[in-house]
């Protein structure tokens, strides 16, 4: 693509792209989304109109410059332990290696995350033959502190299966919790040195409100339902999250990166389409927010566009509260 990218407008037209996780890597600014294919598959809740195949990686040298398509990546034929559905991916660098971290179903139907290497934050990416062990779910998104210690936040409801594994093990015909329980929470893991594995069991996290209580499940206006991200400002560590059907992201803070977390405010209201997806990147002295929506394809769900927008904090760390399309 020529053209400069603008705010708030889809910074790719070429394919559909969605999911963004948004890094600062060797200067520049990459994204690493999903890629939407344009078919027209059946929509329903367990998310089978969400039918991708691979991933291209995107970058720009400043929020100014054209968005530059790297290619595909990884595709789902050379990733030995998965079947279909790459879903939100993410990426990380330590130990001189770029990594991508992916979801997608494996060859039972059951959501694993896998994670693929290169020497460039363009990729290719040589994919791990198996998915990383004990892992389930969807959406990672991998936080590496300033300690060099690194996180990996993941889980989704419904088609992402997060209700599926609150005994530890996949029980196919498992509901979520009752409305006046505890929401489930994302799930976090240290990884290994290595990148490629967990250091311990997944963790759940714990989303609390102002008086220290558990947000309840049926509390859809702020319970978590799936694309966790996690970035530090100030030395307060943010969780931002969908709330699937009620279609915000919010956010929630604390003092470490497994939480417990207390719940803050919206940062993204409604976009066009059915889900939304977000990440959130400091580049060149500004916070923006990458997201995606659905109007270049006219609203269909399963087409999205990604997007940016400048992030902005109030004197007290809350962030303002962003319109997509205007007031
Ligand atoms: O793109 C497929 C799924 O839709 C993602 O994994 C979710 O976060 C939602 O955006």
């Amino acid at each position: 693509m020529t053209k400069p990218v603008q705010p708030n407008e889809p910074i790719v037209t070429h394919i559909y792209t969605a999911d963004p996780s948004a890094h600062v890597f060797e200067g520049k600014l990459y994204i690493y989304p999903s890629h939407d294919l344009d078919h027209d598959n059946t929509s329903n809740d367990n998310g089978d109109q969400y039918d991708m195949e691979d991933y291209h990686v995107f970058s720009l040298e400043d929020v100014n410059a054209p968005c530059v398509d790297h290619g595909e990546v990884l595709h789902v034929k050379d990733v030995p332990w998965a079947q279909k559905q790459m879903w939100a991916p993410d990426a990380a660098f330590k130990n001189d290696t770029y990594y991508l971290y992916f979801p997608a179903r494996d060859h039972e139907g059951i959501f694993r995350i896998g994670v693929a290497t290169s020497s460039s934050p363009s990729g290719p990416f040589t994919p791990e033959p198996n998915y990383i062990p004990g892992s389930f779910s969807i959406d990672p998104a991998v936080f590496v502190d300033d300690d060099n210690r690194a996180y990996m936040y993941f889980g989704g409801l419904w088609g992402g299966q997060l209700e599926k594994w609150q005994t530890g093990t996949f029980v196919p015909d498992a509901e979520g919790p009752a409305a006046d329980a505890p929401a489930l929470g994302p799930r976090v893991a240290e990884l290994s040195d290595d990148m490629l594995t967990f250091k311990a069991a997944p963790q759940e996290i714990s989303i609390v409100n102002e008086n220290g209580k558990p947000i309840p499940a049926g509390d859809e206006d702020r319970r978590y339902f799936e694309g966790p991200w996690m970035h530090k400002y100030n030395g307060t560590y943010y969780l931002s999250y969908s709330t699937g059907s009620t279609h915000k992201i919010v956010y929630a803070t604390s003092q470490s990166p497994t939480g417990p977390f207390e719940y803050k405010g919206t940062i993204l209201t409604p976009v066009l389409g059915w889900t939304t997806h977000h990440s959130i990147v400091e580049f060149q002295d500004k916070w923006y927010l990458f997201y995606h929506d659905s109007s270049l394809s006219g609203g269909a769900d399963n087409k999205r566009s990604v997007k940016f927008t400048e992030l902005k904090y109030n004197e007290d760390g809350t962030i303002q509260t962003i319109e997509p399309y205007g007031n």
